[in-house]
């Protein structure tokens, strides 16, 4: 599983309203989180409470298909909220104002969902019925699968935006939608493992890298044939 993706996210609540400005260096905004969290706790509930709808939508999405089929298309969902260093670090890396406008603004994967699925067409049609329903909008979609990256990396990525519901009313949040295959989750966990790797000889982590590239392709055919086989024992074409 890839570290981030897990959710225990606690935070200490303090007593003083941080009040939030522009510009701000990383020192000065993470006096202004040590002097009060409560705002960004706040924010943070807001975002746990937005993987939490995402999550229950595709738990429902997965029951409900699995009424008509044979299986239930979802193997498994992860999810995370981002970590405030992880936060920090892309606001910075993106030249972007480091404050919590900022962060709902700007940036579009704090809130991350990964739904782990048996079979690539599961992918789509799971995808579909999602990204249909009324209070979703989908922002952005990216196919990795169709169209993978150059490492060899494969997923559907959505950016979507939904609706919570907090004791002070509606409130849109941006979530980050993963989706993938088994193969592919488990070949994504380990390239993520390398691609973080520190002090690793540069030149093993180049051939690793070409060795993992190689593998992708391998993946790619074993999720077709796995899904040949599936369609053959549910008396499909294929
Ligand atoms: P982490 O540590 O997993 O959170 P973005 O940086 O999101 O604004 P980008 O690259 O256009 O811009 O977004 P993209 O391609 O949709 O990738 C978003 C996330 O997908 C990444 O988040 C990774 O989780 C995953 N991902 C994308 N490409 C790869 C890849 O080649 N290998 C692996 N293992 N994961 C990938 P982060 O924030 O980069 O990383």
């Amino acid at each position: 599983m890839n570290s981030n993706y897990k959710s225990d996210f606690t935070s200490p609540v303090q007593d003083e309203r941080m009040q939030e400005s522009d510009g701000l260096s990383v020192d000065e905004f993470l006096a202004q989180l040590h002097a009060d969290y409560d705002p960004v706790y706040n924010l943070m509930m807001d975002y746990e409470c937005a993987v939490m709808a995402v999550e229950t939508k595709f738990n429902i999405l997965n029951n409900r298909l699995s009424l008509r089929g044979e299986h239930n298309p979802i193997e498994s969902i992860k999810s995370r909220v981002k970590s405030y260093d992880s936060i920090i670090k892309k606001l910075e890396k993106n030249n972007l104002p480091i404050t919590l406008d900022s962060v709902e603004e700007n940036l579009f994967d704090v809130a991350g969902v990964r739904v782990i699925c048996s079979f690539v067409d599961d992918i789509y049609k799971i995808a579909d019925n999602f990204i249909a329903q009324e209070d979703i909008t989908l922002i952005e979609r990216k196919d990795y699968i169709n169209n993978p990256k150059p490492g060899g990396y494969r997923s559907l990525h959505l950016i979507i935006k939904t609706p919570i519901y907090t004791e002070n009313g509606k409130k849109d949040m941006f979530v980050e939608v993963q989706m993938r295959t088994i193969a592919m989750d488990f070949w994504a966990s380990l390239e993520h493992k390398l691609r973080y790797k520190k002090n690793l000889d540069p030149k093993i982590t180049e051939e690793l890298a070409e060795e993992l590239k190689t593998y992708a392709v391998e993946i790619a055919k074993l999720d077709e044939k796995m899904l040949t086989i599936r369609n053959r024992i549910s008396g499909k074409a294929g």
